[in-house]
């Protein structure tokens, strides 16, 4: 038997939510199933040359079909939380019009096995997966998706509102803008600067009608955005580098954070935008005090630092995991969780995500030894523990992920499980790392 890990002995509040995190299109496959309709990543995923090696979600972890006995290996775990993503064209084929029962059931399902085993869900209404329909007049450049959105959101409400305790507006909205049309990685594939930041506009819209929509709903639960957010630090000691920084910094926290939690966006950035850019053009009277509808939790989602150069470029400065944009720095989460609770009040907090791929194989004997994973896990949860112990209103903690998964347009070469995916035969093995969180989630300790 392999060897008992470390203990550093740091014990977490009584009653700390211990959990994991998936998303809809990364693990259910059963992409033509129940009236699902087509979304912009099965678009994307299926356009040539756009991921690894060509691979679709199509199959995925099969969780559609297997959510049974996905549902027992979180019981194993001891899970005490789950994070999932409702998949919007389960729910609504085109993005609009009555919703699917069927595509409501199965999330029904799902919700009613995490309740029989003690597990408290926390739904994700947006995890990326827009309703080809959608895209087709205009996607997030187009102000009426945010409706629509809000639309989606209701039916989900009501349908599953009085289940579910607590949920996610958008998943990671500056994914969305950077990777979806800066750099063109993720679905749409659009490289277009301008429309960017349109898109971030009308995400965060979206965001807050959805809040609006729940208030108006009147089910019971919580509602929060899901931002992943980026400590920034500069390079070097140079003005230069504090200054860029600085402006780093709106881009990638302060545009989300503060038009959420303060009611406006951060002028630095609107001014490097400028007044004629589309998304300054874009904003409404009113616009600010929709998006910042308040909220009852601040989901923050942190994999890595990022090292601002003088000239506003970044640069590494520690060893990277098997995902190269990722820098392993576990004290970045407690920078960033004690720099939401000083700027920002003592909302909430949950980590929604946080983890680190690795590239695993059975070992002859068939056990998974990703022990990199648990060093990573468990340094990450101590800056956690440590920004808990300093007054950060820090509730839970979801490891991404709780399955091998598609990772976009990486395909299922990264595997960020808790659990490995053999995707030939869809056969489940709880990684080392699995059976290091079981321990610590019963003894409530790292
Ligand atoms: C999260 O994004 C996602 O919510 C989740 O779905 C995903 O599986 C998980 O992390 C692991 O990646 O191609 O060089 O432009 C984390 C933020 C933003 C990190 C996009 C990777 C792509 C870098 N991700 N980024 S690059």
């Amino acid at each position: 038997p392999p060897e008992p890990e470390p203990v550093l002995g740091l014990h977490f509040p009584d009653g700390f939510g211990w959990g994991a995190a998936t998303s809809a299109y990364q693990i259910e496959g059963a992409a033509k199933h129940d009236g699902r309709g087509t979304s912009i990543w099965d678009t994307f995923s299926h356009t040539p040359g756009r991921t690894r090696g060509g691979d679709n979600g199509d199959v995925a972890a099969d969780h559609y079909h297997r959510y049974l006995s996905d549902l027992d290996l979180m019981q194993e775990l001891g899970l005490r939380t789950y994070r999932f993503s409702i998949s919007w064209p389960r729910i609504q084929a085109d993005g609009r019009g009555t919703p699917n029962q069927r595509g409501l059931d199965f999330y029904r399902r799902l919700v009613d096995g995490l309740h029989e085993r003690g597990i408290t869900p926390m739904a994700t209404l947006y995890h990326w997966d827009l309703p080809q329909s959608l895209q087709d007049v205009g996607g997030w450049e187009s102000r009426d998706v945010a409706h629509r959105f809000a639309d989606y959101a209701d039916a989900v409400f009501r349908g599953l509102g009085a289940e579910v305790a607590t949920w996610l507006t958008i998943n990671e909205p500056k994914t969305v803008v950077q990777n979806g049309y800066l750099q063109g990685h993720h679905a749409p594939g659009r490289q277009d600067p301008a429309a960017a930041y349109l898109v971030a506009h009308h995400l965060q819209l979206a965001h807050g009608l959805a809040v609006q929509a729940f208030r108006g709903s009147g089910e019971p639960g919580r509602i929060g955005p899901a931002l992943n957010l980026h400590p920034c630090y500069p390079a070097d000691d140079s003005a230069a580098a504090e200054a860029a920084t600085r402006l780093y910094d709106g881009y990638e926290n302060r545009l989300y954070l503060d038009s959420i939690l303060k009611g406006r966006y951060p002028a630095d950035v609107l001014a490097d935008l400028g007044p004629d850019s589309r998304m300054v053009r874009g904003i409404r009277d009113g616009d600010l005090a929709i998006i910042s509808a308040p909220v009852d939790l601040l989901a923050v989602q942190y994999y890595t630092p990022i090292y601002v150069t003088n000239d506003g470029g970044s640069v590494r400065r520690w060893p990277t995991s098997q995902a190269e944009w990722q820098q392993i720095y576990p004290a970045g989460m407690y920078d960033i969780l004690t720099r939401v609770t000083r700027d920002y009040g003592d909302v909430p907090l949950t980590i929604t995500e946080n983890g680190l791929p690795t590239p695993d194989r059975p070992d002859a004997d068939g056990t998974i030894d990703d022990t990199g994973r648990i060093s990573f896990l468990r340094d990450h949860l101590a800056a956690a523990h440590r920004a808990i112990t300093d007054g950060v209103p820090l509730e839970s903690f979801h490891v991404w992920s709780l399955l091998d998964n598609f990772e976009w347009n990486e395909g299922y070469d990264q595997r960020w499980g808790l659990i490995y995916v053999d995707y030939a035969t869809q056969e489940r093995i709880l990684k080392r790392s699995g059976h290091w969180y079981r321990q610590v989630i019963a003894a409530n300790v790292i």
